[in-house]
């Protein structure tokens, strides 16, 4: 039998909170070290070690300590995978464990979102040499191909041969996934990869 642990996350509520949006990855944010002083949601069950570090507050701490329109939650989860997730969010320095879930939610909807054929938006990135001119050729014939999906495109020149596209897309999933299966086919490109992002409208 595995050892299991009760996890408390704070996550924004219904009512879309007024704050950043950075990510675990980003400036840390002074509203989330506010809400972290009253979360006694991030405690682990049995060691009684404190997952939200510079918890002092502890738990018991009523509801009105939340940040406006967040909610409190408990799930049960294993230990070592507890654990390994503590280990990861220290290392990516992501101040609480309720960020990192929230982060993790909002990347599960995005995937979504795409599964769902949804609009979205991302980033496709290109590398290749630029002495291949019908390589040059075939990219600009697709990018005009889907104008209206692209919405711009910077061109960075590596050195001497090797250049970097940035292809900013907007459109519905399977319009993006097409331009990404044109680009690849293409002969020559040392790097095609999508960054799948979303146009936000449809995340708290
Ligand atoms: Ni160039």
């Amino acid at each position: 039998m595995t050892a299991s642990a009760a996890v408390g996350f704070v996550l924004p509520g219904p009512r879309p909170a007024a704050r950043p949006r950075a990510g675990c990855f980003g400036p840390r944010n002074p509203t989330e070290h506010r809400l972290r002083a009253g979360d006694g949601g991030g405690r682990l069950g049995g060691d009684g070690r404190d997952a939200e570090q510079g918890n002092a507050a502890g738990p018991g701490r009523g509801v009105g300590d939340l940040e406006m329109g967040a909610v409190r939650f408990t799930v049960s989860l294993d230990r070592e995978l507890v654990e390994q997730f503590d280990r990861k969010i220290q290392a990516e320095r992501c101040p609480t464990r309720s960020k990192a879930v929230g982060d993790l939610i909002r990347a599960s909807l995005v995937q979504t979102e795409w599964r769902a054929n949804e609009e979205v938006a991302g980033a496709i990135i290109l590398v290749y040499d630029h002495h291949r001119r019908d390589l040059v050729n075939r990219l600009m014939q697709i990018q005009h191909d889907f104008h209206t999906v692209i919405l711009s495109t910077q061109h960075v020149h590596l050195d001497h041969d090797n250049c970097l596209e940035i292809i900013a897309v907007r459109g519905r999933a399977d319009q993006i996934q097409e331009v990404v299966r044109r680009l690849k086919a293409v002969k020559g490109l040392k790097h095609v990869a999508l960054a799948a992002g979303t146009t936000g409208t449809r995340l708290a």
